[in-house]
């Protein structure tokens, strides 16, 4: 696990450092991308070496919170790259990202779920299929494949669908009877879901309905992406740290 972190870094590192021209003092959106591509690789060191803190069952937890804004880490090499370059949006390798690391975040609710009831499967299909709908549709507005306004309204379906289906079905129920530590975990990463996840519909509103995603558009866009990014998975991760330390001191 460590020499595989150590080889990552080894070879992403030096040819990215020495890419692109300067930051501008001026650029904040620029800002904030070398500021999340820090905190990604920090949080991603962190997940990893804080599975040694806890019990065997929330190893696995801790490892995909680590794969998530691992994942991110990567991804925000190259979109801090492209922003500083070219000051376009890097709406393709942003999508990417998130079609990696938001079934990653269903797979977490997955295995909290896992070891104490058995709807966590066809809990995780009905997530796994809003958040494609969601994502899908959201690119395609993007990426003006489709009307902007219609790709947000069905997106915004797909995630409205997962809050329903997170309150009202089966998996709240499932955790009532499971253990403190598992019922804090699940309402806070319902809040997540509803609050954290808010964030970036504004930022797809700030881009595109208020505006055409140029210019000032684009650069409100990737400042409110990247704070979500931010809240959404490295807070997320802690999120779930903290209740696996908890959880691991009692046992
Ligand atoms: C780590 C990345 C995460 C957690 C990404 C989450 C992305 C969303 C919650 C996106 C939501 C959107 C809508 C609800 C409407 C359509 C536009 C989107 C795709 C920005």
């Amino acid at each position: 696990m460590k020499l595989l972190l150590l080889l990552t870094s080894a070879i992403a590192l030096p040819s990215f450092a020495a890419g692109g021209g300067d930051l501008s003092i001026t650029d904040t959106v620029g800002i904030s991308f070398w500021l999340v591509t820090a905190a990604m690789l920090a949080a991603t060191v962190f997940f990893f070496v804080e599975r040694d803190q806890v019990s065997a069952k929330w190893k696995t937890s801790l490892t995909v919170a680590g794969l998530i804004t691992g994942i991110a880490f990567w991804h925000y090499l190259y979109m801090r790259g492209v922003w500083v370059d070219t000051g376009a949006t890097p709406t393709v390798f942003r999508y990417i990202d998130w079609l990696l690391t938001v079934p990653l975040q269903m797979v977490e609710f997955y295995l909290i779920l896992a070891a104490c009831t058995s709807v966590a499967g066809s809990l995780f299909k009905k997530l796994l299929g809003g958040s494609l709908v969601m994502l899908g549709f959201g690119f395609m507005g993007e990426a003006g494949m489709m009307n902007v306004t219609l790709a947000f309204a069905i997106g915004m379906a797909g995630w409205l669908y997962m809050i329903q289906v997170l309150y009202m079905g089966e998996g709240k129920a499932a955790v009532k009877t499971a253990s403190p530590a598992v019922n804090s975990a699940y309402n806070a990463m319902m809040m997540i879901i509803v609050v954290g996840w808010a964030i970036y519909p504004l930022g797809y509103a700030a881009g595109y309905l208020m505006g055409d995603g140029s210019n000032i558009y684009a650069q409100n866009l990737n400042l409110v992406y990247n704070l979500a990014d931010f809240v959404n998975k490295i807070l997320f991760g802690l999120v779930i740290w903290h209740v696996a330390v908890k959880e691991s001191s009692n046992a």
